[in-house]
């Protein structure tokens, strides 16, 4: 759910002083809208900014103030997903609020004298989560090159680009955090001329790693494991994630205000309930306004909606939650979807945060802990599979042919004798107790018809003529090559 007022917020810049912390862990910080705790970020597709610095002045490097400053956004483009800054080159000077992304030198923000040592400053202006103008101001008083490694008494620009771009991504000062990290995000200059990949981490929490999710698709639900009470965290993204036909909206039922979204954004996981049970499914920590959706069912054709939800607080809290009760044995699938406010750029993406947490009401349905294996065998022969399945109680089996029950076959072990070709096929077995069923992999018995064996032609120069002898032949020949054998070697 969005807000619509807009409202201004400004980044101080970069400090001339002070020496970068160094690294531990990943702890990249966010620009929050404060009103729902969630990053302010720039909705799916290109965001333009025109560069204004000057093309006239050959720089350490070789570049120009406006090539530098190009290549510090491609930085951050090859990094990002869902997002990509659109440069172009231009002249004149920039204008605050003017729905125009700029990039420009000047000797005051707007007005504002520059705070002492600061290099430059992004401004911001954003609607509810997203961001809908930033301008970047160099510091026209600094002296300014472009070069990596350490620095000079001229200030790099590249670098100071790169950090002011995070900015206008939505990232802020992690060591201001109380942060040791390493990275171009720090409120410091330093020698870090490149993204870290703790800047790194963080743009890709808003924006997601380039590509399509491996979840996309429902047929592609991520599996998720959690065999008894407790509780299992997934994390994922759902940037250029796609919504598939057939596939509902994922929030109808959310609550008296809420109303169903369209999305168009959505990623799946898929979980059986081990046993009958209690489950709350939430999305806190995801850095976006989340749909999320409960269901069973195979394909997207005959899913049934168990439970969903937009937001735990509308508007406030807009992660999702939802509580339902479990039957052992059965699978859930969850979909987790972006609002979608009809801006014309689809539903919201970013980083998703699945928490899980499951209680056992009731005994839990059999494990299977081995599976049957499939045999191949000749006809004629004997041949068995088994199931080993693990239960607190009582187990009952029936074993399948094809999916059809088999009459009489309902012990762990299932017994062929004498197989004929028609007995071939795939084989399971469906092992139930007082909480549930559940079905084994199929096994395939795959049966051979033996080829005659040829027997030994005869060496002892009798054969002659007349094409292939019949079986029936051979055998009398090799037995007559025995017959003569034996008369040889007898006394
Ligand atoms: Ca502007
Ligand atoms: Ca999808
Ligand atoms: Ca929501
Ligand atoms: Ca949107
Ligand atoms: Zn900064």
């Amino acid at each position: 759910m969005k807000t619509s007022s807009n409202h201004l917020f400004r980044r101080a810049g970069v400090s001339l002083l002070a020496l970068a912390a160094v690294a531990s862990a990943l702890a990249f910080t966010f620009v929050l809208n404060d009103k729902t705790g969630l990053p302010s970020k720039w909705p799916a597709g290109s965001i333009p900014v025109k560069i204004m610095l000057g093309s006239t002045t050959t720089l350490s490097d070789g570049s120009t103030y406006n090539s530098s400053a190009a290549a510090a956004a491609l930085a951050w483009n090859v990094a990002i997903g869902s997002a990509q800054i659109q440069t172009t080159v231009a002249t004149g000077s920039a204008g605050d609020n003017n729905d125009l992304n700029e990039m420009v030198f000047a000797d005051k923000v707007y007005g504002k004298d520059f705070e002492a040592n600061v290099l430059a400053v992004t401004t911001g202006w954003s609607r509810g989560n997203e961001r809908t103008e930033g301008d970047v101001i160099f510091n026209s008083a600094k002296v300014w090159d472009s070069y990596r490694g350490a620095t000079r008494s001229a200030v790099d620009l590249q670098r100071v680009a790169i950090h002011e771009l995070g900015h206008l991504l939505g990232l802020d000062h992690p060591d201001e955090k109380g942060q040791s990290v390493s990275a171009i995000m720090n409120s410091h200059i330093s020698s870090i001329d490149a993204l870290t990949q703790d800047d790194v981490s963080g743009a890709q929490s808003l924006y997601g790693p380039p590509g399509i999710p491996a979840n996309d698709a429902f047929a592609n639900a991520e599996v998720i494991t959690l065999s008894a009470t407790g509780t299992v965290t997934k994390n994922g993204v759902n940037t250029n994630a796609t919504k598939e036909t057939g596939e509902p909206s994922h929030a109808i039922n959310g609550g008296p205000s809420q109303t169903a979204n369209s999305g168009g954004r959505s990623v799946w996981w898929r979980w059986t309930a081990p046993s009958a049970g209690n489950v709350t499914l939430d999305t806190r920590g995801s850095y976006f306004d989340t749909l999320l959706a409960v269901y069973t069912g195979t394909a997207l054709a005959n899913l049934v909606s168990v439970a969903s939800s937009d937001d735990i607080d509308p508007g406030v809290v807009q992660a999702s939650t939802v509580t339902f009760t479990v039957t052992g044995g059965t699978t859930y699938r969850f979909a987790v979807d972006g609002f979608n406010n009809a801006d014309g750029k689809g539903a919201d993406s970013a980083g998703i945060t699945l928490n899980l947490a499951f209680t056992s009401t009731g005994i839990a349905v059999p494990v299977i802990t081995t599976q049957p294996v499939s045999v191949t065998v000749n006809t004629g022969v004997s041949t068995s599979f088994s199931v080993v399945a693990t239960s607190t109680a009582t187990l009952t089996y029936q074993w399948l042919f094809n999916g059809t029950a088999i009459t009489g076959a309902t012990n762990a072990t299932y017994n062929l004798s004498s197989v004929t070709t028609a007995q071939g096929g795939t084989y399971s077995v469906t092992v139930t107790n007082s909480a549930g069923s559940v079905t084994s992999d199929g096994a395939t018995l795959t049966v051979n018809t033996p080829a005659p064996t040829p027997a030994p032609v005869s060496s002892g120069g009798g054969g002659g003529g007349g094409g292939a002898p019949s079986l029936w032949f051979c055998a009398v020949l090799a037995a007559l090559g025995l017959a003569r054998f034996l008369r040889r070697n007898s006394p």
